[in-house]
């Protein structure tokens, strides 16, 4: 792979996007090679968590490519024919997803670390959605995502304005959960990527799932459905598993099932 860093240690993959030159901004090539990665992530059954970061110290992503102008083709041909899918929406749904946010997170790289279930930050990180000075709109899910995570009125201000905001604010408004020195920022990542990889599968994916799916719904239909995938897991050998290790006083051995 040529702008996509892809390794797996254990039951963890570390995606990196690597185009140092560009601030890892994605270009065409980027973008297909993360659609394979995504794609990899999400089907392969040894994967059970992934860390995103960038390469170098500078920049997680600037975002789309600037300096590539946009297939010329039918948008309406690409969103009735193909399908529409932006590189954010083609995310995994089924792995949790931890970004290490190592510098610069603008435009469609903060709204790839918007996507991701964790974030976490270098100190001298910035993260902005600064499409409304390049004439466009944040189009892979930011008018929609960072409201969501950080508020209304903090999101407008970024949205509207294109202005960034450094690591300190970012984690005064929840758009990162910590700040963490550049020099253990990877490690970190992992060692959180690997927490979450050691416990019951099933119920890491149930998790995922039932906070997107559940976030859409009033909440009693939202618990309803909670309790339903509750009682699914109930049957798995995995609980079964994850009580006898505690009764036996041992790490629990899960399989997935
Ligand atoms: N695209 C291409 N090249 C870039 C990009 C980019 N987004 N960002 C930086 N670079 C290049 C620069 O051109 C420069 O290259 P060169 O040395 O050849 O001139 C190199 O990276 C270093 O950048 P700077 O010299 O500018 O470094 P600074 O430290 O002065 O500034 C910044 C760093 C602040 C990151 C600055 O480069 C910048 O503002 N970049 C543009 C950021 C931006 O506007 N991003 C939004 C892009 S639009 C978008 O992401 C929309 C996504 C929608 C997805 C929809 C999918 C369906």
């Amino acid at each position: 792979m040529g702008t996509v860093g892809f390794s797996i240690e254990g039951n963890v993959a570390t995606v990196t996007l690597d185009r140092r030159e560009a601030m890892n901004a994605i270009d065409p090539e980027t973008e297909a090679e993360l659609r394979a990665v995504w794609h990899r992530i999400d089907t392969d059954p040894a994967i059970r968590a992934a860390v995103v970061t960038g390469a170098g110290e500078k920049a997680f992503s600037a975002g789309a490519d600037l300096k590539t102008m946009p297939p010329a083709e039918s948008y309406a041909g690409k969103a009735f024919g193909a399908g529409d899918d932006s590189f954010v929406a083609a995310m995994p749904r089924e792995k949790p997803l931890i970004c290490a946010i190592n510098g610069y997170a603008l435009g469609g790289g903060l709204e790839i670390a918007l996507a991701c279930d964790i974030r976490i930050a270098a100190p001298h990180a910035r993260f902005g959605l600064p499409e409304v000075k390049v004439g466009t709109i944040p189009g892979a899910g930011g008018t929609q995502r960072l409201p969501r995570t950080i508020g209304a009125s903090d999101a407008m201000l970024m949205l509207l304005t294109g202005d960034m905001v450094d690591a300190t604010e970012a984690l005064r408004l929840g758009l990162i959960s910590r700040i963490v020195s550049v020099d253990s920022l990877l490690a970190e990542a992992q060692s959180l990527a690997h927490r979450i990889a050691s416990n019951a599968p099933l119920s890491v994916r149930a998790i995922k799932r039932l906070v997107a799916d559940g976030g859409a719904l009033p909440i009693d239909q939202a618990v309803r459905l909670e309790r339903l995938v509750w009682g699914v897991l109930r049957d798995t050998e995995d609980r079964i598993e994850g009580r006898r290790a505690f009764q036996e006083k041992r790490k629990p051995n899960y399989v997935g099932k």
